[in-house]
């Protein structure tokens, strides 16, 4: 629902943008923020009334205030739209291997340096029923019983990473499962060898992520939160 407004609010943004680049001294700007004005209203009322601010200031200053208000008015949706997006989330854990080679900082840094945002975290050492429900897709597998073993076997650093496309990339920063065949650059490119030892979990879809995050955290754990990064990190042109 209120990814849909957003939507809607960009492709006003643009339509704005477009208009505005169109003439150069922004002197279509009053009709056009009064045109976005009226489509907005009833729907957006915070966007609504930055366009109906803009216009009417246009409408008693002129050009020359239109070509400082519009601008100011578009730049404002854009980050509305930023903090409003429907983000995805996916669940990464630190395994014990991990967690005992001291690598947290490194993995959680590599997350947080690509703009991804941490909405959860907490250090558990999972049973081993545990283990076997979070591999449950992979019981037919002869390493299955080990694998369980040694995710339960210490400490584990559970996490929920926010962000554009996070399942997918996510995936792409931790690398392919064997390390002998992850890229350099990759987590277990870089920081692993075997695969028995890869280090860290990455869900792989979006269902996948939905269960896992839903094993390992209570809804209450999950923090919604503001990042100030977020309008540097998210933004359209
Ligand atoms: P993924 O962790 O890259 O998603 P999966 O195929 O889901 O890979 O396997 C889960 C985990 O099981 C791997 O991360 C790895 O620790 C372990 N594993 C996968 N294949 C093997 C294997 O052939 N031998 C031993 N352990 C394996
Ligand atoms: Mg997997």
């Amino acid at each position: 629902m209120s990814s849909q407004i957003y939507r809607s609010a960009s492709k006003a943004v643009k339509a704005l943008l477009s208009a505005s680049k169109s003439s150069p001294l922004f002197g279509e700007g009053r009709a056009v923020a009064a045109a976005a004005a009226t489509s907005f209203r009833g729907k957006v009322p915070a966007v609504a009334s930055i366009c109906e601010r803009a216009d009417s200031r246009n409408a008693f200053r002129g050009w020359v205030s239109g070509a400082l208000v519009l601008p100011a008015a578009v730049y404002m949706l854009q980050d509305q739209e930023a903090h409003a997006a429907e983000m995805e989330r996916t669940f990464i854990a630190i395994k014990p291997d991990g967690v005992q080679r001291g690598l947290i900082a490194e993995i959680i840094s590599r997350f947080e340096r690509k703009g991804y945002k941490l909405v959860a975290i907490k250090l558990v050492v999972p049973s081993k029923e545990f283990a076997e429900k979070h591999y449950h897709d992979l019981k037919e597998r002869p390493f299955f019983s080990g694998l369980c073993d040694f995710l339960s076997s210490g400490p584990v650093l559970a996490m929920v990473w926010e962000g554009e496309g996070v399942i997918k990339y996510g995936r792409k920063l931790i690398g392919a499962t064997d390390p002998q065949k992850s890229e350099p650059g990759t987590i277990r490119g870089d920081l692993a060898v075997v695969v028995g030892r890869n280090i860290i979990h990455g869900s792989d879809g979006l269902e996948t992520a939905k269960d896992e995050i839903g094993l390992w955290f209570e809804p209450s754990e999950l923090v919604n939160y503001t990042c100030n990064a977020e309008k540097w990190v998210y933004g359209v042109n």
